[in-house]
């Protein structure tokens, strides 16, 4: 294929091709359209977002209490959000513009302000249906989820053996066994497991069955945590006692990937629900300690402090089984992600997931990944065209192959390596 004869068509080829490539979503909170009221969607959904429940109480009145607000149904709370957080304030934060963006690309318009006939369209949707709508708008071939199974109503889900989408990939979540063992062995021990409250050899070799069993079973992408800014490895935490002995050799035996979400401090305002999580610096080196000592299991990792992105970029040079991905959570903003995807690509090139959407209601899939989509063309474009005034002449095959890489090409290419 012929190399790109212009600046013009350089510019336009690499916004093309960030706009049309496939994504694949490594991280989301979707679930199989079988799991019923798991999966969430519609615009009750998209306006009760965490995200926007915490802009809410910045914005309504103190007579407005949290109680109150977690006593009304979901409609109810739907509206509140509405009121406040659109009609009486401006729709300017990241959160609010996202519900306008994916309404507006479902083809719903949103200057009438009327959230009645907005109900009334996403009221006539099929879900299966739609959720390949979703899937088409924002581009995507697949979304991995976050599988629980230490939380009851999701493990009922898989003992039933329902169908999963073929959209949707696994990936088991792992928090309870790591930061929580007594409330792990609780549950262990409830699915027929011999474990006791503390991880003895036995309850040790119980726990790795467990994990065995579950990977068997649901056949996720990577095992994954969140973890706070205090995580450190290696130390004499229970955390480290049940990373070296169970889920490290689980990812090493069973060449599952660990992904490590590091820097929320949980609950400091728990009123909020899960809007009530915030954020601190974290440790890098805890990430660093666990790639050199082990070699031979792959780690995913992203981090939510701003703070700590410079330093993980920058283990992510040395460390041929270390993969950084997404702008998470309080980073998925658009400032952040153009600092970040620009940082990435200078110290990383291609080698790296831009982005995951976190979508925890399906319809959001539609607006974080177009609001993405338009910040990293951007960037992509830039890096070209210093390579394009540094005489180099790419052409479109090898434009769209680093699109792909950004948003996908390269997650797969670090599972099988
Ligand atoms: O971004 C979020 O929705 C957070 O509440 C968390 O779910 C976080 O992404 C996580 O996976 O722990
Ligand atoms: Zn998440």
């Amino acid at each position: 294929m012929a190399s790109i004869a212009s600046l013009k068509t350089l510019q336009s080829t690499v916004k093309k091709a960030v706009q049309t490539t496939t994504i694949t979503d490594i991280h989301t909170h979707l679930f199989p359209t079988t799991h019923g009221k798991l999966l969430l969607w519609g615009v009750d959904e998209l306006l009760t977002y965490h995200y926007l429940v915490s802009e809410l109480f910045t914005v309504a009145p103190r007579s407005l209490t949290h109680k109150d607000f977690w006593k009304m149904s979901k409609q109810a709370q739907a509206d509140v959000v509405w009121e406040h957080v659109f009609l009486k304030h401006g729709p300017v934060s990241e959160a609010s513009r996202g519900v306008l963006t994916t309404l507006n690309l479902l083809g719903l318009d949103v200057k009438k302000r009327n959230l009645a006939s907005i109900r009334k369209w996403f009221a006539a949707q099929k879900v299966e249906n739609y959720l390949e709508k979703v899937f088409k708008i924002a581009g995507l071939d697949h979304a991995v989820m976050t599988n629980n199974p230490f939380m009851r109503e999701e493990v009922d889900c898989w003992k039933k053996g329902l169908k999963v989408n073929n959209r949707l990939k696994p990936a088991l979540r792992i928090d309870t066994l790591l930061l929580d063992w007594p409330a792990a062995a609780k549950e262990m021990k409830a699915q027929g497991y011999k474990v006791s409250s503390t991880p003895d050899a036995k309850s040790i070799a119980s726990a790795r069955r467990f994990l065995a069993d579950w990977i068997e079973e649901i056949k996720p992408v990577y095992m994954a945590a969140s973890l706070g800014p205090d995580f450190s490895y290696p130390d004499r935490s229970t955390c480290t006692k049940v990373l070296d002995k169970i889920v490290l050799p689980t990812a090493r035996d069973l060449n599952v990937p660990l992904a490590m979400m590091i820097g929320v401090r949980k609950h400091v305002m728990p009123a909020l629900g899960d809007g009530g999580d915030a954020v601190g610096v974290a440790d890098g080196a805890a990430v660093m300690h666990l790639c050199q000592k082990h070699p031979d299991i792959k780690f995913l990792v992203t981090m939510l402090s701003r703070v700590n992105q410079h330093e993980l970029c920058v283990l992510g040079r040395k460390f041929p089984n270390l993969h950084l991905f997404g702008c998470w959570w309080f980073c998925n903003n658009p400032s952040i992600i153009e600092e970040l995807t620009r940082m990435r690509l200078e110290l990383l090139g291609t080698a790296i997931t831009c982005q995951h959407s976190d979508a925890r209601v399906l319809d959001q899939l539609i607006y974080k990944w177009t609001h993405t989509r338009k910040i990293v063309a951007e960037a992509l474009c830039e890096k070209y065209q210093l390579a394009w005034e540094a005489g180099w002449r790419p052409t479109t095959q090898e434009i769209s192959r680093d699109a792909r890489a950004i948003f996908g090409g390269s997650f797969y290419d670090f599972l099988a390596k």
